[in-house]
C-alpha cells in the first residue's frame, strides 16, 4: 500500500486486492459455498465517448503482467487494434474464483489506455503528416504519467515529454522552453541565446515567442536572435490573447518569410484537439497537445460472463454465447459470430482476418511483447487502410 502518494503498487494490483470490495464478497461466497464453476467472459464496448466510432485497444502488454501465472486463458485483439462497438476485444475462460477480483485492474488497464490512445489516434488524423507531442502529463497524477505518455505514443504522437516515459518507450524526450527561462533571462534574446549556448546542437531550437510581447515581433527577435540555427517558434498563447489565433499564425508565417526565414518552423500547444488541430493546419507544422490527450474519456469497456460451464449464458442486455470477430482482409469489413460458426468469404470476396487470439493459455504468456514503435506503426497503418475519420 501507498507510503507518501496515494497510489497503489503492483504488488497490491497483482494480489488482486486493488478490487472492488462487491468482488471480493462474491469470491467469498463462491468459494464457501464450494461453487467452483467455469466461465468465460468477454470484454466489450456497448457505446463510445463523444462522436467517435471507433477505438484503439491499449494496456494489453499490463493485463498480461496482471494474469501471468494465473490457471486462465486469455485471448485478445493485438494491442493498437481498431475496434467497434460490440466487439469483444477479449475474452477469459476459466473457474470464475480464479480471476473475479482482478476485474476492477483490468477494466481500469484498458478503459483509460484505450481512452488516450483513441484520442491521440484522432489527433493523428488531423495533423496528417505534422508534428503531434504528447505535452499533458502534468494534468494527471504523475504515478501514472508512463501509462498515459506510452498510450499516446502507440496511439500515433510522435514523441512525449516526460523523461521517465520517453525511456519505458525507448524514445528521447521531446520538448521546448518553458516561460519560466524567459521570465529567469531577463529578455526572450538573452533567454534565446542562453539555451542555444548550453543545449547540446542535437536539441532543436524551439523558440518560444509570447511571454511578453505580439507573436510576429515576438517570432522575429527569436529569427534574427538565432538566426540559422533558429529551427521553429512556439506560440502557447494564453487564451485570453488568442483572438483570431488562425489569423495571428498566419500572420507570423507572413512576416517569417517576409525576412527570409521561410524555413522556420511554427510550433503551437495549449488547449489544443482533433478540431483546432484541423484548423490550424494551414500554417502550422507541429503540435504539443496536452490536457485533450492525457485527460481523453475513457473507453466504457466491460467484462461480462457469456457462458457458464460450456452453456451460453449472460445478463440481460448482453448477448451469450463466446463469440469470433473477423476482418475482411480486403474491404476492412468486421463480422461478429458465435465461434462456432463457419464464416465463408466476405460479400466482397474477401477472405476473413481473425482479431482475437491467444495471450494467455494456462498462466504462460502465449504473445510475444511488441515495441511501442511497432504497435504505433500498426496503429497508423490502420488509420490509413480503414480510412478512419474524426465523425
Ligand atoms: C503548457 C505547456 C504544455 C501545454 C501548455 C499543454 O504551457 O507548455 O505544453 O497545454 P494543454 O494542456 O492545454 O494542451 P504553460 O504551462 O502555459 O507554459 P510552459 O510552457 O511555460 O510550461
Amino acid at each position: 500500500m501507498y507510503e507518501v502518494f496515494f497510489v497503489a503498487d503492483e504488488k497490491d494490483i497483482k494480489s488482486g486486492n486493488l478490487t472492488d470490495v462487491y468482488f471480493k464478497r462474491c469470491i467469498e461466497v463462491l468459494k464457501k459455498k464450494g461453487v467452483k464453476k467455469h466461465v468465460r467472459c468477454e470484454v466489450r464496448a456497448s457505446r463510445f465517448p463523444e462522436a467517435w466510432n471507433w477505438a484503439v485497444l491499449a494496456g494489453i502488454e499490463e493485463v498480461k503482467e496482471l494474469f501471468k501465472g494465473k490457471d486462465i486463458d486469455i485471448e485478445s485483439m493485438k494491442e493498437g487494434t481498431v475496434f467497434k462497438s460490440e466487439e469483444p476485444v477479449m475474452t477469459i475462460s476459466g473457474k470464475y474464483v480464479d480471476f473475479g477480483e482482478y476485474e476492477t485492474a483490468l477494466l481500469g488497464m484498458l478503459c483509460q489506455a484505450s481512452g488516450i490512445a483513441t484520442k491521440a489516434a484522432r489527433c493523428r488524423i488531423a495533423a496528417g503528416e505534422r508534428g503531434i507531442y504528447s505535452f499533458g502529463a502534468r494534468r494527471m497524477h504523475p504515478a501514472i504519467a508512463p501509462m498515459i505518455e506510452r498510450s499516446a505514443f502507440i496511439g500515433g504522437c510522435d514523441g512525449v515529454a516526460v523523461t521517465i516515459s520517453a525511456e519505458l518507450i525507448g524514445e528521447k524526450p521531446v520538448g521546448t522552453m518553458p516561460h519560466s527561462l524567459i521570465l529567469m533571462m531577463d529578455s526572450p534574446e538573452k533567454a534565446y541565446e542562453a539555451f542555444d549556448d548550453i543545449m547540446p546542437k542535437e536539441i532543436k531550437r524551439v523558440a518560444l515567442v509570447d511571454t511578453f510581447e505580439d507573436e510576429k515581433f515576438g517570432a522575429l527577435t527569436a529569427a534574427e536572435t538565432l538566426k540559422g540555427r533558429l529551427f521553429a517558434v512556439r506560440l502557447d498563447t494564453p487564451a485570453s490573447r488568442r483572438g483570431d489565433f488562425l489569423k495571428i499564425i498566419e500572420e507570423v508565417r507572413w512576416e517569417l518569410d517576409l525576412r527570409g526565414f521561410n524555413d522556420v518552423k511554427i510550433f503551437v500547444s495549449g488547449g489544443l484537439d482533433e478540431y483546432r488541430v484541423l484548423e490550424y493546419n494551414p500554417y502550422v507544422d507541429a503540435y504539443g497537445i496536452g490536457t485533450s490527450i492525457s485527460s481523453a474519456p475513457v473507453i466504457d469497456l466491460s467484462l461480462d460472463i457469456v457462458e457458464v460451464e460450456g452453456e451460453s449464458l449472460s445478463k440481460r442486455g448482453k448477448m451469450s454465447g463466446v463469440k469470433k470477430v473477423y476482418r475482411c482482409e480486403k474491404c476492412s469489413n468486421d463480422c461478429i459470430v458465435p465461434t462456432k460458426k463457419e464464416v465463408g468469404r466476405c460479400e466482397c470476396g474477401g477472405g476473413w482476418k481473425q482479431l482475437l487470439a491467444p495471450l494467455i493459455k494456462k498462466g504462460d504468456i502465449a504473445r510475444k511483447t511488441e515495441s511501442p514503435q511497432a504497435i504505433r506503426e500498426y496503429v497508423i497503418r490502420q488509420l490509413m487502410e480503414l480510412e478512419l475519420c474524426l465523425d
